[in-house]
């Protein structure tokens, strides 16, 4: 028995004194010393009485610390739970409600908030804030810098994912050892990281790109990050001199072309611009290569499956596609209604198979069987073409999904809160093209006869209920929705009458 996870991830650099990483501050933090943070965290976890397979639900900054965290979690064989430091306390009760928590790590200022919810679920409760103060990193300083990783199965569970669902409920990811594994080794061979390579590392780690795709990746390679709290669009460019690779979601792309400092000679010393997680405009692809003479790189991944294609590292990188299916990566078209493989050109529904596929949703057997097949294949809801040349499209989704600045929101989550208000007969939520966040949010609301919903509370019940990124950015009212014979919703009408609300002509 082993932990193929953690040994290949962690393991594999002990007394290493190289760098992993560099901080806005000055300071490099070595292999080594990561690691040893890492282990007097498992130490914690091991004193609080965690057992492994216990879930360890995480609503941190993003900070070393935080990032030990998820190390010592795969050392001590507990399910690591990050969470977005944007979720509100209902949505945070929720999903350590639903995973049975055993243990809340948060920062400081959550801590009255989520205690009773601790309590609830006899869950012990942990501090972490930003500048690595609290109760577990002062438990942690007084432990040993060893721990004796916990033996794991391939098929044990590493982590859990929430992720919504188009009934408004999230669902657990489970994602095994091997689905983490498996994916980070194939895009270190893909894209070719290797130990010299120092990424530019802006994203949350709360969610698959910034963690098992660039986290992983540079740890596979033994590689080093610059490691930001957030996306700092000044630190990106200060940085850029010493790095060598960047993984982004568009928004990060679209805002450096709109700073005249980046430039062909910034990124002189960088191999490799990698996009996902949303849509990457053909022409942002164009105006990027134009700019600084690299092509960027796209690939397209869902956190029940990490990584499933993506454009080639030697090879054409054809702008707005996907690219190709990972090695190890079954990918095919299907047609909606029958299940039945299309052939090549056609649009249907994109369905994959492979060591990178989740285990299913944690404790909903239904809707696991819903989208994962008894074969193995998975149903993304995603609809796409495959090319002759054996490129992916992705040309429009199967699920009602709204994907701003790489944050996926489902509309029935906030139709759900809007319906609830006082007046309000009933909503649809769409999507509209928003110039930074590619799409963003709006509400159209119709009010029940005799009753006019106030806008102010209407917006202040989204305030408690959802995480910021999902509020409308506008509420629109009108007499009716469309509804097709069926008397389905026509969100698609509605996105022509308000698909230029946030066009920047009308600013
Ligand atoms: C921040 N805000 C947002 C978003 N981010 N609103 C809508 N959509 C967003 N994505 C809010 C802020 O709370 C703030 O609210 C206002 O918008 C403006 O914030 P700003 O400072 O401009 O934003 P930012 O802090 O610079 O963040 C924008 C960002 C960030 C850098 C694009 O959202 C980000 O890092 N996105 C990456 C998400 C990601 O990692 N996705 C991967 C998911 P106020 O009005 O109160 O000021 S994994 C995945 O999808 C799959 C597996 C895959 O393939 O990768
Ligand atoms: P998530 O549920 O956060 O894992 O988001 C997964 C979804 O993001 C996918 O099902 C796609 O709809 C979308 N996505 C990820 N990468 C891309 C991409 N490169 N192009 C278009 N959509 C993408």
């Amino acid at each position: 028995m082993a932990n193929i996870l953690y040994d290949t991830l962690f393991g594999a650099h002990a007394g290493k004194s190289t760098p992993f990483l560099h901080l806005l501050d000055g300071k490099t933090i070595t292999h080594q010393d990561f690691l040893a943070t890492a282990a007097q965290v498992a130490n914690v976890f091991e004193n609080i009485g965690l057992k492994p397979g216990d879930r360890v639900a995480v609503q941190v900054e993003k900070s070393p610390e935080s990032l030990a965290i998820y190390a010592a979690c795969t050392q001590a064989g507990l399910v690591f739970l990050p969470l977005n430091t944007a979720y509100t306390v209902d949505e945070l009760t929720y999903f350590i409600e639903n995973s049975g928590a055993s243990l809340i790590v948060c920062d400081g200022r959550s801590e009255d908030k989520l205690a009773p919810v601790a309590k609830g679920l006899d869950a012990s409760l942990e501090t972490l804030n930003a500048d690595g103060t609290g109760s577990l990193m002062s438990k942690a300083s007084a432990m040993p810098s060893t721990y004796a990783t916990v033996d794991r199965e391939a098929d044990d569970l590493a982590a859990f994912l929430y992720t919504s669902g188009t009934t408004g409920r999230s669902k657990g990811a489970m994602l095994t050892q091997e689905n983490l594994l498996s994916n980070a080794l194939t895009l270190v061979k893909e894209w070719r990281f290797a130990s010299d390579d120092v990424l530019l590392h802006a994203l949350p780690i709360f969610h698959t790109h910034g963690l098992f795709v660039a986290t992983n990746v540079t740890l596979v390679a033994g590689g080093s990050m610059v490691f930001m709290a957030k996306f700092d669009q000044d630190a990106i460019i200060a940085n850029m001199p010493r790095a060598t690779t960047m993984m982004g979601v568009p928004t990060f792309y679209t805002r450096l072309l709109g700073d005249e400092r980046f430039t062909k000679d910034l990124t002189s010393g960088m191999r490799l611009f990698i996009s996902g997680s949303a849509p990457l405009l053909a022409e942002t692809h164009v105006q990027f290569e134009e700019r600084t003479g690299h092509r960027i790189l796209e690939r397209y991944g869902m956190t029940e499956t990490n990584m499933n294609t993506s454009n080639p590292y030697e090879g054409e990188r054809k702008a707005g596609t996907v690219g190709l299916p990972l090695p190890g990566v079954e990918l095919k078209i299907t047609d909606p209604s029958t299940g039945d493989t299309l052939p090549d050109g056609e649009v249907g529904q994109i369905e994959v198979r492979g060591a990178n596929v989740f285990k299913g949703y944690w404790q909903m057997p239904e809707k696991t069987a819903e989208e994962l097949r008894s074969d193995g294949f998975f149903i993304t809801g995603d609809l796409g073409t495959i090319d002759a040349d054996g490129y992916v499209s992705i040309v429009g989704r199967n699920k009602d999904l709204i994907i701003s600045g790489g944050y996926n929101i489902y509309p029935k989550e906030i139709e759900l809160v809007l319906d609830e208000q006082e007046g309000v007969l009933e909503s649809a939520v769409i999507g509209v093209p928003h110039p930074d966040f590619g799409e963003t949010v709006v509400g159209v609301i119709v009010a029940k006869s005799g009753g006019i919903p106030d806008l102010v509370d209407v917006t202040e019940a989204c305030n408690t209920s959802l995480a910021r990124f999902k509020h409308p950015r506008k509420l629109v009212m009108i007499d009716a929705l469309p509804r097709n014979t069926m008397g389905k919703v026509q969100k698609n009408i509605l996105r022509d009458t308000y698909g230029d609300l946030f066009s920047p002509k009308e600013g």
